[in-house]
């Protein structure tokens, strides 16, 4: 299976770090691209319409996306531990996996903004907006941290999200006046999952 990724993608990472506590990462060649909103590589565009990474090219030619789907096929076919639980449990991770995506998704608009939109061009109030989301996602896994499990969809999608925030924005100092969460992720962080996929660039 071949992954169209980046190494500063929080979504590529959360399909890199399912794959290795899943111990399916030798089977996974990962190839990498660029994407943009903007302009995608050629090649990205070729497997997915949208021009976006993660996607996951399988033996057959036939290619997955996004991030929510590339890992749930992944946890099927794990011989071992399953990150995506069954019963009430699932529907608690499915969400919280759907918190995490949803404020990087708020990071990633603030990102292109700061970085892709002409100066001229920008708008205070929506990044303002943006950021709002961010803290209201930071704030909810705050209040629900001590009750979470060790390790499913939603907390690979978290720890994710925060690697990812510790990587582009340190100004929003997540840490601050959430020593819960700091807590958590300093525990999380040190998995060799996740210190295979520390994301750069
Ligand atoms: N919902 C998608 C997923 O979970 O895979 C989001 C993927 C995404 O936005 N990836 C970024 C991208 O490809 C890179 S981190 N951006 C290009 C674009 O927005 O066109």
């Amino acid at each position: 299976m071949k992954l169209f990724y980046s190494p500063a993608s929080p979504y590529a990472r959360k399909v890199l770090v399912l794959a290795h506590e899943t111990g399916l990462i030798d089977r996974i060649t990962v190839t990498a691209a660029t994407a943009s909103p903007t302009g995608s590589a050629a090649e990205v565009a070729a497997h997915n319409p949208l021009g976006k990474i993660p996607a996951l090219v399988l033996e057959d030619g036939i290619a997955l996306y996004d991030s929510r789907v590339i890992c749930e096929y992944l946890d099927g076919l794990s011989d071992g531990p399953h990150l995506f639980p069954e019963g009430s449990a699932r529907w608690d991770a499915l969400t919280r996996q759907a918190l995490a995506d949803g404020l990087l998704d708020a990071a990633l608009l603030t990102r292109y903004e700061r970085v892709l939109r002409p100066e001229e061009r920008r708008w205070e109030a929506w990044e303002a907006g943006q950021t709002g989301k961010i803290t209201a996602a930071l704030d909810r896994f705050e209040a629900v941290v001590a009750d979470m499990p060790v390790l499913d969809i939603g907390t690979i999608a978290m720890a994710c999200a925060l690697g990812y925030l510790d990587l582009r924005f340190p100004d929003l100092a997540w840490r601050e006046g959430r020593p819960a969460l700091a807590a958590w992720f300093a525990v999380v962080e040190g998995r060799p999952s996740m210190a295979a996929t520390v994301p750069k660039g």
